[in-house]
């Protein structure tokens, strides 16, 4: 192998240690108060964090969600409503609300469904997570 071949190999391999370091699983448990769970999620470029929610089915759940950073446009949905979950909000520097109660057990997808022109859409570049709805 010659020293360009290896040191292709060698890029390509950090190529993906990165893009795997962008795709770490941040993991929160919906805190439960007053019946009511609880869950914080902020966006940036290009992330959702936490980027995996837990929560319980039938049980009322109230999430905020914000963006940091800079003037990018983010979004924040769910599309699932045939679990009881549809959000669809695009996110602001202040802390939005949403309420909704989950009704099926499940893995449901979170993404930003923004895109600049010909570039790869947010979700691509790792700004997506899951909301597991658990038993
Ligand atoms: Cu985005």
């Amino acid at each position: 192998m010659n020293i360009t071949r290896s040191l292709l190999l060698s890029f390509a391999l950090l190529l993906l240690f990165v893009a795997n370091l962008s795709a770490e699983e941040k993991r929160f448990v919906a805190e439960l108060t007053d019946g009511v769970q609880h869950v914080e999620i902020v966006g940036g470029e290009y992330y959702f964090d936490p980027n995996v929610i837990v929560v319980k089915v039938n049980t009322p759940v109230e999430l905020k969600v914000k963006k940091v950073g800079g003037f990018v446009p983010h979004d924040f949905i769910v599309s699932a409503p045939e679990a009881g979950i549809d959000i669809q909000i695009d996110l602001k520097s202040d802390w939005q609300v949403a309420k909704f109660t989950a009704t099926k057990v499940g893995i449901y997808p979170i993404e930003c469904r923004r895109r600049l022109l010909w570039f790869k859409s947010h979700k691509d570049r790792g700004m997506k997570g899951t909301i597991e709805v658990i038993p």
